[in-house]
């Protein structure tokens, strides 16, 4: 079975301003101080201030806040928030929406750490919903070159590119156990040069198909970045009824090799 991507046309990004509440987003940015605070944090009027001294007295503290702040209620009320989901009924055309919970995702990226690569890529090989589903990419403070953001290459985005299936690596080169699914290597060039750094106020949300091309941009400072994931699908799309709803529900890309065999160009298996 194959699909193709590449044959529905139309807008890989759109930016929407302002889109989630305001309350919402403070009250996520008051939720991880508190975490923070919570984990031996001194009190700091900063949220990144909070985060820095957290991380210089225990580095493994701070991943724990980071795992926590994705069960949080805060967390929730923000990708289920109702301006969210109509947004993403609106760009999808459809009734009722497929959004996992495991494809929501808290990410930091601290100032000046060591890029914790996320190369170019395509959201489409990682999360498999209905052919058209798209991310919602949204930071919780101001986000833009002073943190790295996220950089798109949307001008690139009009197929779905071969990728590498290798796995993460720590900076000695051993293996952390999950995969990645990066575009291959000899494209990297074209997307460099068409990278664009997408400039975010807190409450904007950057809302794109799973098939724009795009990485997380090295943050180097000032500023940390705090950003939300959240994939939406169009749940009772023919393709992802027909095969069970069926999406990469763990480390492994089966799905995505199942339907895409053509695209694996090469896979770490140990
Ligand atoms: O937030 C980032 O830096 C990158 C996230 C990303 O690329 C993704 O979730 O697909």
């Amino acid at each position: 079975m194959t699909q193709t991507a590449e044959s529905r046309a139309g807008e890989v990004l759109s930016i929407h301003r302002g889109l989630i509440p305001a309350a919402l987003m403070d009250e996520a940015v008051e939720v991880l101080g508190a975490l923070a605070m919570a984990a031996g944090a001194p009190m700091r009027d900063d949220i990144d201030a909070q985060i820095t001294a957290l991380a210089a007295i225990d580095r493994r503290r701070l991943g724990r806040v980071y795992d926590a702040m994705r069960e949080t209620a805060a967390f929730r009320a923000i990708v289920t928030c109702g301006p969210l989901l109509a947004a993403a009924k609106a760009r999808l055309g459809c009734a009722h929406l497929h959004s996992p919970f495991q494809h929501c995702v808290f990410r930091m990226d601290l100032a000046g750490e060591p890029w914790r690569g996320f190369g170019w890529h395509q959201d489409y090989a990682y999360n498999m919903l209905s052919l058209d589903y798209v991310t919602a990419w949204l930071p919780l403070t101001a986000t833009g070159p002073h943190n790295g953001s996220i950089q798109a290459a949307p001008a690139a985005s009009d197929r779905v590119y071969p990728v590498e299936i290798r796995f993460k690596r720590d900076p000695t080169g051993a293996s952390l156990g999950t995969r990645d699914a990066f575009i291959a290597e000899r494209f990297q060039t074209v997307f460099d040069a068409a990278a664009q750094t997408l400039e975010l106020a807190p409450g904007d949300v950057a809302l794109f198909h799973n098939r724009l091309v795009h990485r997380s941009g090295f943050n180097p400072g000032p500023r940390h970045r705090y950003s939300i994931q959240a994939r939406f699908g169009d749940l009772l799309a023919a393709e992802v009824a027909d095969r069970g709803w069926a999406h990469r529900r763990a480390d492994g890309f089966e799905t995505f090799k199942a339907l895409h065999p053509e695209l694996v160009e090469l896979e770490e298996t140990a």
